[in-house]
């Protein structure tokens, strides 16, 4: 494979030389500092891609090119929205680029509720517990409805899980649930929150999937046009958060985008993390049987528990059986004659950047860590397979 990090721009804590000692050639990208909905402007993209090949490394998967919520409600521009996302495809594949990673989760991105979770060894990993989150939607978001989504007991333990934290610590969840909320360092008020969550009461899953598609129609045939790759990232995590539909959560999900618009172009960011979270997604099988339409894939793992948590876990240890995934990729590429990029996707925040503030799962020795088993775990599998003939 191809060895990647993500690397958020100039402001990144984690500096390019750093990435390319943990032994990258590639990073992987976005001009954030666009709106979104915007045009990337060919001079925009270069500058990027100049600042990265200074830095000896190369620039050729986008994440993100960012999906304007009109398109994803089909409200307000969206038409004129899909027309900028057009442009800004041309644009990218005239500068050199290869594969555009994009999601359609509404509002929110990753949803996580502790992003300092110690594990027994001190260093600290990304989590998600159902109880939080429910005592989140429920009690501080007050979310009309909310109660109707879960049981009598989960809404009892969740009412005493809030009535035992500290006021420090309600604030801390509040703001980490929301974190996934593009767009702001000031933690989000509830009633914004409440009032973006409202503007998607008509739309349920089957809608939000004829929008996506309909995206799609749109503008894979120019991505395909111009020689580049879309990569549709899963939902993190794969299920309805906060009453609004995710459609990119199962291998089903997978079959449905891949059946409605067939292309090459139509394709995956393979994110085990994020598949991995649900016990009936068959990751090696999913690349086994979607491996044409891989072409960037993100490399982690979670530990799930009976009551509907998960942490992040070591990239080798944790629920994902990476040994199996990585050999599947490995006989995709072969079939398929590529090297695809990957990245390893967080880390635990551990030694030195233990006192760093990085971007949440972004410090790099816990990324170095699992790149450099990830690579080793990929060189060991190719060894041992036969040579092709
Ligand atoms: C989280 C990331 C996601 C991802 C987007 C892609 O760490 O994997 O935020 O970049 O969903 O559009």
């Amino acid at each position: 494979m191809e060895y990647t990090m993500r690397w958020f721009g100039p402001n990144d804590p984690v500096p390019l030389q750093h990435i390319r000692q943990a032994g990258c050639t590639g990073v992987v990208t976005a001009l954030h500092h666009i709106p979104v909905g915007d045009v990337w402007t060919i001079d925009e993209i270069n500058k990027r891609k100049n600042m990265i090949e200074t830095a000896g490394m190369s620039w050729t998967v986008i994440e993100s090119l960012p999906v304007h919520e009109d398109i994803k409600k089909q409200t307000g521009n969206y038409k004129q929205y899909i027309q900028h996302y057009q442009q800004s495809l041309r644009n990218v594949a005239a500068c050199g680029l290869k594969v555009v990673t994009y999601n359609f989760m509404p509002i929110l991105d990753w949803v996580r509720t502790d992003i300092d979770y110690e594990m027994p060894d001190g260093s600290k990993a990304l989590y998600f517990e159902r109880l939080a989150f429910i005592a989140f939607d429920v009690f501080m978001l007050e979310r009309p409805g909310a109660e109707k989504e879960y049981t009598k007991e989960e809404l009892t333990a969740a009412r005493n899980y809030l009535d035992t934290i500290s006021p420090q610590k309600k604030e801390t969840l509040y703001r980490n649930a929301l974190l996934g909320l593009p767009g702001s360092d000031e933690p989000f008020t509830k009633e914004q929150v409440l009032a973006a969550l409202k503007t998607y009461h008509h739309i349920d899953a089957r809608k939000l999937k004829e929008h996506l598609f309909y995206f799609l129609q749109q503008v894979v045939p120019v991505a395909e046009e111009c020689g580049l790759k879309m990569a549709i990232h899963p939902d993190d995590p794969p299920y309805p958060v906060l009453g609004l539909p995710r459609i990119m959560s199962t291998e089903q999900d997978v079959k449905d985008l891949l059946q409605a618009v067939p292309a090459k172009a139509n394709g995956l960011c393979f994110c085990t993390g994020s598949f991995g979270v649900r016990a009936d997604n068959d990751l090696a099988g999913m690349v086994q049987r979607y491996g044409d339409f891989i072409h960037f894939v993100h490399l982690r793992s979670t530990k799930r528990d009976g009551a509907g948590n998960f942490f992040e876990a070591d990239h080798l240890a944790g629920d994902v059986d990476m040994y199996a995934v990585i050999k599947e990729l490995v006989l995709v590429m072969r079939r398929r004659g590529v090297s695809l990029p990957m990245r390893p996707d967080h880390g635990h925040q551990m030694l030195d950047d233990l006192k760093k503030t990085t971007y949440p799962g972004y410090s790099a020795i816990g990324r170095l860590r699992g790149l450099a088993e990830l690579r080793g775990l990929e060189l060991g599998i190719v060894r041992s397979l036969k040579p092709e003939v």
